[in-house]
Parts: structure tokens; C-alpha cells; sequence
């Protein structure tokens, strides 16, 4: 039984938004009342060793558009959790299974949950599928689909 007004507070990049991250933030919604989302900055990104494609305002906006959340702000550095926990009264912290275990000891006075990842997606994965794509890989694509063409309209004669 969710107490009344329970907060729940988790982190992320979200960048190419994707069904994990969907998953992840309405499982979180699910365990309280609110959700609040630290959206990483692209300063902290850098720390975090990550270089975003969407810039912070547009992954803050995307993830503020989603029903379940509640309300966005800068993750700036990784030190700011509990101050962010106090500020928000939030009572559950949440974070894909990725991080299991990494913040049990530093998280005081609200609920650590780890929720199981989405599998066979990732911002990481996705990128390298578009690097993947050279010209070359394009441009046979297209030679496949006007060969595709041709033979429908052959058919058609
Ligand atoms: N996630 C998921 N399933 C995926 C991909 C991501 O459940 N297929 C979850 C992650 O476990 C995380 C959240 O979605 O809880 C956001 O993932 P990222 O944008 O990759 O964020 P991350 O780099 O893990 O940043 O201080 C905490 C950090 O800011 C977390």
C-alpha cells in the first residue's frame, strides 16, 4: 500500500530516449505517488566519461514530457543525491539494475531499488549502429531499393 504524496527520485543521461528508458521511468512512477528526474548535464556527461547527441534541454524536455514524470532537474555532479532526496522529500531512490549495488552505502534515509534493465537496448548500442551505417552502407541500400522498383514496375507492365 503507497502511502499518500510517496516521492520517487532516479538519475539518468537519457539521450536517443528510448524503450528502456520509458521502462524504466514508469516502473519507477509505479512505486510512489511523484517522480522526480535528475537529467545529466552535458558538463557532468563529460565527467560521467559520456558525450550526448541530444543536449541537455532537450533530454530534460523529453523526459519532463513524459506522463509519469513529474518534474526534471540538472544532475550536475555525483555527489548531489541526498541533498536532492532532502530537497524533494523523496522516499525512493530507483536506478536501472546496471548499478546494483552502487549506491546502498551512499544513499541515507530513502528505499534503494534497482529495477531490471530493458535488454537488447542501449544508448551505446544505438550509436554504433548509426556509425555503422556509412555512405556506403546507404547507397547500397538505395541501389537495393531502386532494383526493388524496377522489378515491381517490370511486374506490373
Ligand atoms: N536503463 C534501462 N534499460 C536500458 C537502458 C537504460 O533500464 N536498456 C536505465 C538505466 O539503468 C538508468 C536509466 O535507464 O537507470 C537511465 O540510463 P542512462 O541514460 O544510461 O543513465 P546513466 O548513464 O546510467 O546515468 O548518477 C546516476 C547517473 O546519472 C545514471
Amino acid at each position: 500500500m503507497k502511502s499518500r504524496g510517496q516521492v520517487v527520485i532516479t538519475y539518468g543521461t537519457f539521450d536517443l530516449f528510448h524503450i528502456g528508458h520509458v521502462n524504466l521511468l514508469e516502473r519507477a512512477r509505479a512505486l510512489g505517488d511523484r517522480l522526480i528526474v535528475g537529467v545529466s548535464t552535458d558538463e557532468f556527461n563529460s565527467v560521467k566519461g559520456k558525450r550526448s547527441i541530444f543536449p541537455y534541454e532537450h533530454r530534460a524536455r523529453i523526459v519532463e514530457a513524459m506522463k509519469c514524470v513529474d518534474a526534471v532537474f540538472p544532475e550536475t555532479d555525483w555527489s548531489q543525491k541526498n541533498k536532492d532526496i532532502e530537497r524533494f522529500n523523496a522516499s525512493v531512490f530507483v536506478m536501472g539494475h546496471d548499478w546494483q549495488g552502487k549506491f546502498d552505502t551512499e544513499i541515507t534515509g530513502c528505499k534503494v531499488v534497482y529495477l531490471p534493465r530493458t535488454e537488447g537496448i542501449s544508448t551505446t548500442e544505438i550509436k554504433s549502429l548509426l556509425g555503422s551505417w556509412n555512405v556506403g552502407t546507404v547507397s547500397e541500400i538505395q541501389n537495393g531499393l531502386e532494383f526493388v522498383k524496377s522489378i515491381i514496375e517490370d511486374l506490373r507492365k
